[in-house]
């Protein structure tokens, strides 16, 4: 036998990768007005051989340091338009979000690589939706700008996520190719309990309006959250008080029904 290498954490990245030991979890989107299922959003987790099941957070700051985000992020979106023409037929109204790294958007090919991907699969570029976190897209707004662009005019939408944390040139924000924006869980943990946090987080539903866009609201963890959300007109909700992050079997299940009574809506 050739001496094994020592594996370092990038190498057995990259042997996951090509192998393919990540999975898809899903976690419903709740349409506020009527109280529908709007759509879900796709979470990846790495099937790891000795360590069990690992969250994004375990290794994506990883894979965006050595670049190997580009591939993992391809293998997502495969999983993901597979996932979400198979919902076509059942689930027509359905949107799937996926969260996208800039590193990825900002590689050159990014938005032809995308839109072949979902040509491919046969999905609907309309169900699929981009998100984007608030400080890393404001810094690299140059860089990925036209990658965006693109993709909003092939029809795929583009949201900023975890809004509210970095630091958006406001008057920017009707200039950008996007269609919502996902406020930060931490404004969601106090909607409900802490009077401070209701008229902040109707300041940035109001913002929102005034540019067009919806707000999603994640983090919902309670009856009062969710009221909150209710009564600040805000579209969409998501949130372990709604539904945690599940595999695909599961999650058809569960839109498969509306909200149960008792949720904190009226
Ligand atoms: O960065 P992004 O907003 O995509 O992260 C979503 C993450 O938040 C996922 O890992 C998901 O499991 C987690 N999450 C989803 N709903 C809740 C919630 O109600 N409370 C908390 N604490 N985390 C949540
Ligand atoms: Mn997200």
């Amino acid at each position: 036998m050739p001496p094994s290498t020592p594996a370092t954490p990038e190498g057995e990245l990259r042997t996951a990768i090509d192998r393919g030991e990540f999975v898809m979890r899903y976690q419903p989107i709740l349409n506020v007005a009527d109280h529908s299922w709007a759509g879900v959003e796709a979470l990846v987790r790495w099937e790891h051989p000795d360590r069990g099941l690992l969250n994004p957070d375990q290794f994506i700051p990883l894979a965006e340091e050595t670049g190997l985000i580009v591939p993992l992020g391809k293998l997502v979106l495969g999983l993901v338009c597979e996932q979400a023409r198979k919902w076509s037929r059942t689930l027509p109204d359905i949107h799937v979000a996926v969260n996208a790294s800039v590193v990825q958007l900002a590689h050159p090919g990014a938005a032809d690589d995308i839109k072949d991907m979902v040509e491919r699969s046969g999905m609907r570029p309309g169900a699929l939706m981009l998100e984007v976190t608030e400080s890393a897209v404001m810094e690299e707004l140059d860089t990925v700008r036209e990658a965006l662009e693109q993709l909003e005019e092939f029809g795929v939408q583009i949201l900023i996520d975890d809004f509210g944390t970095g630091y958006s040139s406001l008057a920017r924000l009707g200039e950008l190719p996007i269609s919502g924006l996902k406020i930060d869980q931490r404004f969601a943990r106090g909607l409900g309990h802490d009077p401070a946090v209701m008229p902040v987080v109707r300041a940035i539903a109001d913002l929102a309006r005034a540019h067009g866009l919806v707000v999603v609201v994640e983090g919902i963890e309670d009856g009062e959250a969710l009221s909150g959300v209710d009564a600040l007109g805000c579209e969409y909700a998501q949130g372990y008080h709604l539904g945690q992050p599940e595999p695909a079997p599961v999650i058809e299940e569960l839109l498969a029904v509306p909200l149960q009574a008792g949720s904190g809506l009226a």
